[in-house]
């Protein structure tokens, strides 16, 4: 047996600890007795007032006491805090029958969209698609599609210089220039891709857009062969109503030359403010591949001929989807983009 003291407060700490409901009441109750202001520290400090013959069995009682509140409180602390744990666990558990939470979706750029229907298109007809370097040589972009050496096209002004006789290409006609020199007819290509050229930019210009050159070349290919395809394109792209005409043009890499317009989808012809008041719209240049481009890459243009076209994704995307301004395209704001989900 302890002393007198000691049994009485370890009796009022069990009574205590029995009484506790939580491991909130559990800690009240170590601070309370076991606390550096509590109950048994006091009683230790206390000890010292005892005849020095009481000390020893006074001390050895109030730490037998002190070790045996220590391992009581330890063990329905353990307890209480399993029972909290899983009181939590039965409260906080799934709830299989709410409804889920949709993730966010993207959508592809209105440009990679009409890229890929473009480009799907011709995949249809046989072509195969080629890309290229952004990066091409002077000889190319311009002096191999006949481009002269005065021509504005080749000034500083319009061009992005990176050396003397490299620079940003201006179309992506360089890529089918190395594809024929690469390859002997029959060629069949569509080629993708940006191009780059010095505007500022506004409304209708940038100084990186994306186009999309198609190109055939075979013994016996005539300019019905792309009025053909490019009627077919229109359809596919435009819609199954869609007519074309060609007027004659001029680029120095085909003779003859021909823009192309579909007649305005909105008004079929009548004039509407997407056409402005024309009827058509314009969509594309085109013409049969000059006989001095065929003979630069080593094509006889007595034994082969072709035809080509170019035509901007940018313009095609704003006609077919009413947009006003190069530029959105280009700023990325969500709110434009989402319309394309
Ligand atoms: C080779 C031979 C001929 C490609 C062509 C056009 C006409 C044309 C413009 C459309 C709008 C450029 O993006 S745009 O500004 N392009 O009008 N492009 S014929 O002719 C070629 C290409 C490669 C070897």
């Amino acid at each position: 047996m302890g002393h007198p003291r000691v049994d009485a407060m370890l009796r009022e700490a069990r009574e205590a600890v029995a009484a506790a409901r939580s491991s909130a009441d559990l800690e009240q109750v170590r601070v309370r007795f076991l606390g550096r202001q509590g109950v048994l520290t006091q009683l230790l400090r206390s000890l010292g007032a005892l005849a020095p013959e009481e000390r020893p069995a006074a001390g050895a009682a109030a730490n037998e006491a002190k070790r045996e509140l220590e391992a009581l409180l330890e063990g329905r602390l353990t307890a209480a805090l399993e029972v909290e744990r899983r009181a939590r666990r039965a409260h906080e558990r799934f709830d299989l029958t709410l409804p889920g939470r949709r993730p966010p979706r993207g959508a592809l750029h209105p440009l990679t969209h009409v890229h890929d229907e473009i480009v799907a298109i011709f995949a249809g007809l046989g072509f195969s698609v080629v890309e290229g370097s952004e990066v091409e040589t002077d000889y190319h972009n311009f002096e191999a599609l006949n481009i002269p050496r005065d021509h504005p096209a080749r000034d500083m002004q319009d061009t992005f210089y990176l050396s003397e006789s490299t620079l940003l290409r201006t179309h992506t006609s360089p890529v089918q220039i190395r594809a024929m020199k690469a390859q002997r007819p029959p060629v069949r290509i569509i080629v993708p891709g940006k191009v780059y050229r010095r505007d500022v930019a506004d409304m209708s210009h940038s100084p990186m857009f994306h186009q999309v050159e198609g190109l055939a070349v075979d013994r016996h290919i005539t300019m019905g062969d792309l009025k053909g395809t490019l009627e077919l394109f229109a359809r596919e792209m435009f819609g199954p109503g869609s007519r074309i005409r060609f007027r004659p043009s001029f680029f120095p890499f085909t003779e003859p030359s021909a823009e192309v317009d579909v007649l305005c989808f909105v008004c079929r012809g009548g004039g509407c403010r997407l056409c402005k008041q024309g009827g058509w719209l314009e969509i594309l240049g085109s013409g049969m591949v000059h006989p001095q481009v065929l003979k630069n890459v080593g094509y006889d243009p007595e034994e082969v001929t072709g035809w080509a076209f170019g035509m901007g994704i940018e313009r095609i995307a704003m006609l077919k989807y009413g947009i006003d301004d190069l530029r959105l395209f280009f700023e990325n704001d969500v709110r434009f983009l989402r319309q394309f989900a």
